[in-house]
């Protein structure tokens, strides 16, 4: 992408030249929904949609923030102020705010402030971790431009820790390590109890992998996302009684189905058995990748959304729609909704040169049951936050 703009839109609101600039991108995940926060495994990759940055240092402490298409004006603030807030009214700075307090609780090297534009191709609220991509980039302009020593995966667990203490979202570590750590054509094997970590490479042969965002716009610190934490951690109690476990990630499908009679809530059992069962697929998908079996991969990711729809019960008509209609399609591996659910995305494996009439008739398909437009994007898989 041609970057000038960037750079002149920078000067004219600041009135400097740029001395940098960064990209952050966004995220999907091919598998692995709603396991992070279980101990469990998933498999998500970067996409080349995302935000940008340019940067200019001030001799001030003052740190001024202004978006170039997130509808904000120049948003100033005092370095080392720990009275910073979650304002409601700051929509996506608060994801800047917090993250910039608790790097600077790491250090004590930024002694100077900043002048920061951000422009941003990544539809907000899509389900693609546009907070993600934007924790990262300001964990990297501050990490890359005061060269502090903080590491990739301190920096992921910075940005989740914004999500659960400053914005109030009891969210995994998914989204920000596949923001900071993705490399360009892999997705990331992590095991999120461990963060151990490996890169395998999306090799799909002739099919390409098509965002669908279904346009309803969701809020997951206002959704049942805590309450799907909340009953994980109740499940895993009862399932203590008798395993020794820390997590619903610790325990295959034959040891949940012998212990499952603990789990005395249909709720309960559902959420529990979605998350055991969605973190086997995961590790069973990772190795069909390895062996090139395409369509048992496409098997386990079909099988993913049908417990995310019965068992976690996170779907939605938006979501069902786009998934079930991409079954129905020629030329359609698999599909599947992605993220935290109620609304966001989903992705479909789709022949290339099927990939046109594909989106052609999902779409028809859900305008006419939804009765507004889907948005349909080519997922290009990129590395992770870096300078320009
Ligand atoms: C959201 C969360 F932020 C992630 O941590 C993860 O739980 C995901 O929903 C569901 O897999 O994106």
């Amino acid at each position: 992408m041609n970057t000038d703009f960037l750079k002149n839109n920078f000067e004219q609101i600041f009135n400097q030249q740029a001395a940098d600039l960064f990209f952050s991108p966004g995220r999907i995940n091919i598998i692995g929904e709603h396991t992070d926060y279980n101990g469990g495994h998933v498999f998500p990759c970067a996409i080349s949609l995302g935000t940008y940055a340019a940067y200019g240092p001030r001799a001030d402490k003052k740190i001024a923030v202004c978006s170039g298409n997130m509808d904000d004006d120049l948003v100033i603030f005092e370095i080392g102020d720990r009275e910073l807030e979650n304002d409601p009214d700051h929509k996506w700075i608060n994801y800047f705010k917090g993250m910039t307090a608790y790097v600077q609780d790491e250090t004590s090297e930024i002694d100077h402030g900043f002048n920061l534009y951000v422009w941003g191709n990544l539809p907000y609220g899509a389900g693609l971790s546009s907070s993600a991509s934007i924790e990262m980039l300001v964990g990297h302009v501050l990490t890359e431009e005061y060269e502090l020593e903080i590491d990739p995966v301190k920096l992921a667990q910075l940005g989740q820790k914004t999500e659960n203490e400053f914005i109030g979202l009891s969210s995994g570590i998914m989204d920000q390590f596949a923001v900071n750590m993705s490399k360009k054509d892999h997705a990331i094997f992590l095991d999120c109890a461990t963060l151990q970590y490996d890169y395998l490479p999306l090799d799909l042969g002739d099919y390409e992998i098509i965002i669908m965002s279904t346009n309803k716009k969701h809020t997951l610190a206002d959704s049942a996302y805590n309450d799907r934490v909340r009953e994980c951690q109740e499940a895993t109690s009862k399932l203590q009684e008798k395993l020794s476990i820390d997590h619903l990630g610790d325990i295959d499908e034959e040891t949940f189905d012998e212990y499952s009679y603990l789990i005395n809530d249909e709720t309960l059992l559902k959420r529990a058995r979605h998350a055991v069962f969605e973190n086997q697929r995961t590790i069973k998908a990772t190795k069909a990748m390895a062996d090139k079996d395409l369509d048992r991969l496409g098997r386990l990711i079909n099988a993913s959304h049908v417990s995310l729809h019965f068992d976690y019960e996170v779907t939605g008509k938006e979501l069902d729609t786009l998934a079930g209609s991409a079954w129905q399609q020629e030329g359609c591996l698999c599909a599947r909704m992605i993220g935290g659910g109620f609304g966001g995305s989903a992705i479909a494996i789709v022949k290339e040169d099927q990939a046109e009439a594909f989106k052609e008739k999902v779409g028809k398909i859900y305008q006419d049951t939804i009765g507004y437009a889907a948005s349909f994007y080519e997922a290009k898989i990129v590395d992770g936050t870096h300078k320009l």
